[in-house]
């Protein structure tokens, strides 16, 4: 084994320079001290990591929790100041308790409610914007429509919108790797509950008349098997839902005017528009 001293190089000031004996020592002491904590704590969680559940859907989102607390932020305090009173760290800790350490084959519509509760939000009758299908052009319009909502425009579908999250039985910490799809591994994931949740909520406490856009050039305009069909439907209140309006889009061309209004406004060229004016 290696002898090694710390002695001062003759001449140097005492502890100011390292023989050379002394610093292949420390480098080598170093290198040794990088193994040990590569072996301790990378490998074991490198083999944790592998013994990970294998869903048949994406992984959690890249940056999922701070992408959740920053939407949050620019929600409550510039999109919607009048939420600003919402305290992100509380709706974060929330969001967090719905699925971590849980199953992620076994949550709830009940783990979501903390969450519901802080992201409580009223939107006034008349201005639901509900849609199957066809979720982009129902973003545009709302885009241009800014009194118009649809989930994605309320806080809680903000935060959530086009993300994937999940976590795994017994660890804090998120799975990256994959998470259970609806189809091919379970319907009670953490992201299909969500939505299930907070769509059952938007339906629920809709008024006045309620706007569906869909999608006529699927097979089947209306599913019952979608999230409108069978969520959200049935959850509008007919004691305050008095209309339920649907717009049918075919191949992206409008049958109804505001929706033709928007195509027009992206898509002025068009020769259905040209004849309109
Ligand atoms: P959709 O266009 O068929 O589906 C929208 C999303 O929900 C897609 O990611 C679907 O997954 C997923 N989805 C559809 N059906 C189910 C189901 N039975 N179980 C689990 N996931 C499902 O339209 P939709 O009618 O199903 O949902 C749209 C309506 O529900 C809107 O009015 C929204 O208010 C609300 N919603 C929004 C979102 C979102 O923004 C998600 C779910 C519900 P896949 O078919 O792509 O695999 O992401």
């Amino acid at each position: 084994m290696a002898n090694c001293e710390f002695r001062p190089v003759s001449g140097d000031k005492p502890c100011c320079r390292l023989s050379r004996k002394g610093q292949l020592c420390l480098g080598v002491g170093l290198l040794v001290l990088t193994l040990v904590v590569v072996v301790a704590v990378v490998v074991p969680r490198w083999h944790q990591q592998s013994q990970r559940s294998q869903w048949g859907g994406r992984g959690t989102t890249d940056r999922f929790p701070e992408i959740v607390q920053e939407r949050c932020v620019n929600y409550t305090q510039t999109l919607h100041p009048e939420m600003r009173h919402i305290d992100c760290q509380n709706v974060w800790d929330a969001f967090k308790g719905a699925f971590i350490s849980k199953h992620p084959c076994n949550i709830t519509e009940e783990d979501y409610q903390p969450l519901l509760k802080l992201g409580n939000q009223a939107v006034p009758c008349n201005k639901t914007l509900l849609w199957s299908r066809i979720k982009d052009l129902a973003h545009q319009y709302t885009q241009v429509h800014r009194d118009m909502f649809t989930l994605e425009d309320t806080l809680l579908g903000y935060l959530a919108d086009d993300l994937t999250w999940c976590g795994e039985f017994g660890t804090s910490e998120l799975n990256y790797r994959s998470c259970p799809d609806w189809r091919k591994d379970c319907s009670s994931n953490p992201v299909s509950v969500f939505w299930k949740t907070v769509s059952h909520r938007f339906a629920e406490t809709a008024c006045g008349v309620v706007h569906v856009m869909l999608n006529g050039s699927r097979s089947k305009i209306f599913d019952k098997n979608s999230t409108f069909g069978s969520v959200e439907v049935h959850n509008l209140q007919p004691g305050k839902v008095h209309t339920l309006q649907a717009w049918v889009m075919h191949d992206g061309r409008g049958d109804s005017r505001p929706a033709k209004f928007l195509q027009c406004v992206k898509n002025p060229e068009d020769s259905s528009c040209i004849s309109e004016i």
